[in-house]
């Protein structure tokens, strides 16, 4: 086995977006990028005598980016490369390998919630020693040395065995494949009362799992079905797939209709829950009731010392800017701090690794704590589960019960998918450019009090990062904030999240785009979305 240098050239767009970089899977699969990205990472974060984890969330192309990427680990000098059998890990599972086994970092393969197929999405990030995604020194480093390649480093060899669990050599590297779910469902064991959600199915509570083809299937079915005894058929959708089986893997109830017209129906299941492509993501619905991510992190701050590994009560809670203010309440009422970072969840790793939060979330349906650097899916369905299984009340309870004690949080996010991206561009400009006179405007009877570019000082590294959302703020407690998705790969994607406290007790069962409608009608005159985009109507509600 020799190790060969390959002559290459810069490719133009390799700048990681908010979760590493995501391409169409083309792209990735055109010559050299791939191969550019991974030394560009390597380069960066220095690879001789290093040990990394690799896993992805099976999508297409995943099994041969694998390949590539430990024949480039090899040649740059690693040391050992723990991969999850078949090239699978979900990412929360990769996180918890890197911290595990305490090694330099890993590398991702997913496009997380994006479709995935032959013309979909593919995707690559870097996550750290303490199992979190890169953070933007680090990724803006990678950014660079790819404008600045000219070879790559790869073994000459035949593909390593990833099918089966056990040790492997590549050149003078260790390949270790390893059960993917064995060690997270472990540390999911250890963080949750599975005794009392055991005794909760036994009783005949009923649940449905939609894993969305994707990732999480595997996991679901170990934890839910055979750890935990869910009646068997729990899980839907339980069987990963290349393409996710056509569907688009995000747990929203737009893409996730199948369960969202389950929980709704006659005769539906006490709790619903969904995860994404690479199971980072999750969202859960009652009997029906949906439960939104922002309502859902509140509940879970205000709940989780009923939870085994959360009994000492929570350091901090953090979420991000966008999302909704409900979990300041509960960390109010609790007297602990809370933080707003930026979009993303390597935002909150510094906060996690400081000990200044337990619990962080987001509206884009990621919830997570210090058990992991990542967001985590099914940690957050078991936090759920472990909660009714204590307090024995329906989601519906739990949550109208919540609003009672702390007013509610409307909310909703509007996403105009597929803009001109020189389009959504110009509406941004203009919008940051009437930042300044915009205090004191009356719309749909509601006065603004203020407007912004959301700015973040890292109060652990004191990093700064601009420009991360522009916020507009009214008299009335009401807020539009407007951002560009940095996750999609085709056009641009506005995203334009939508916020009104009631404080109760009256007026807090109402539905929410219908609360929400002044606000709604603001934010479209605010920024002029139609004249700017085209767009009527958002592509997604969520
Ligand atoms: C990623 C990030 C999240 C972020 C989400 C949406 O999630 O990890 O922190 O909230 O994208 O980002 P954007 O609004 O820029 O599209 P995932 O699940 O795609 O990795």
């Amino acid at each position: 086995m020799s190790k060969i240098t390959v002559k290459t050239q810069p490719i133009a767009g390799q700048k990681p977006g908010t979760s590493g970089l995501r391409k169409k899977t083309p792209v990735f699969m055109g010559p050299h990028y791939l191969e550019n990205f991974v030394q560009a990472i390597f380069d960066t974060v220095g690879t001789v005598g290093k040990t990394f984890v690799l896993g992805g969330d099976g999508r297409y192309f995943n099994d041969r980016a694998a390949q590539v990427i430990l024949r480039m680990a090899a040649a740059n000098g690693a040391k050992r490369v723990i991969v999850g059998q078949g090239a699978v890990l979900s990412t929360p599972a990769a996180s918890h390998l890197i911290r595990l086994n305490k090694t330099d970092g890993g590398i991702i393969m997913s496009a997380s919630h994006n479709p995935g197929g032959p013309k979909e999405d593919f995707g690559v990030k870097f996550n750290m020693p303490n199992g979190g995604p890169a953070p933007e020194a680090v990724t803006e480093a990678m950014y660079k040395r790819t404008t600045e390649l000219t070879e790559y480093h790869i073994l000459e060899a035949q593909d390593v065995d990833l099918g089966t669990v056990g040790r492997h050599a590549l050149g003078d590297m260790v390949v270790d494949v390893v059960d993917p779910v064995a060690d997270y469902a472990d540390l999911m064991e250890s963080l949750f009362d599975f005794d009392k959600i055991t005794a909760m199915f036994a009783a005949g509570f009923r649940m449905r799992m939609d894993s969305m083809c994707a990732v999480t299937g595997p996991y679901a079915v170990e934890i839910l079905e055979r750890r935990l005894g869910a009646a068997k058929g729990t899980v839907t959708h339980e069987v990963p797939l290349p393409d996710f089986g056509g569907m688009h893997p995000d747990p929203n109830p737009t893409w996730a209709h199948e369960l969202m017209a389950e929980m709704m129906g006659e005769g539906a299941p006490d709790f619903g829950a969904a995860s994404d492509g690479d199971g980072d993501r999750n969202m859960v619905v009652g009997r029906g009731i949906y439960v939104s991510p922002s309502d859902s992190l509140a509940v879970l701050a205000a709940n989780a010392h009923l939870c085994k590994g959360y009994r000492a009560g929570l350091k901090g809670v953090a979420r991000s800017m966008p999302t909704s203010a409900a979990s300041d309440r509960v960390a109010a009422s609790l007297g602990i701090a809370s933080y707003e970072t930026p979009t993303g969840w390597k935002f909150f790793g510094n906060l996690l690794d400081a000990g200044n939060a337990t619990i962080c979330g987001e509206e884009s349906f990621g919830t997570g704590s210090d058990h992991v650097r990542e967001k985590d899916g099914l940690w957050a369905i078991l936090m759920w589960l472990n909660i009714l299984a204590v307090r024995g009340e329906s989601v519906e309870a739990i949550v109208k019960g919540h609003w009672a004690k702390f007013g509610r949080n409307y909310y909703s996010r509007h996403d105009f998918e597929a803009i001109a991206t020189e389009k959504a561009d110009a509406m941004m400009a203009a919008l940051r450019a009437s930042l300044a006179s915009l205090a004191g405007r009356k719309l749909q009877g509601m006065e603004v009090s203020g407007a912004d570019d959301f700015s973040y000082t890292d109060p652990v590294d004191g990093s700064v990062s601009a420009k991360q959302g522009v916020r507009v703020n009214f008299t009335d407690g009401s807020r539009i904030v407007y951002r560009l998705s940095g996750t999609g790969t085709e056009g641009a994607t506005l995203r334009v999240y939508l916020e009104r406290y009631v404080p109760g007790p009256d007026g807090l069962d109402r539905d929410a785009q219908e609360a929400l409608s002044p606000v709604i009608a603001a934010a479209h005159e605010l920024a002029g979305i139609e004249a700017f985009t085209g767009k009527v109507a958002p592509d997604v509600v969520t």
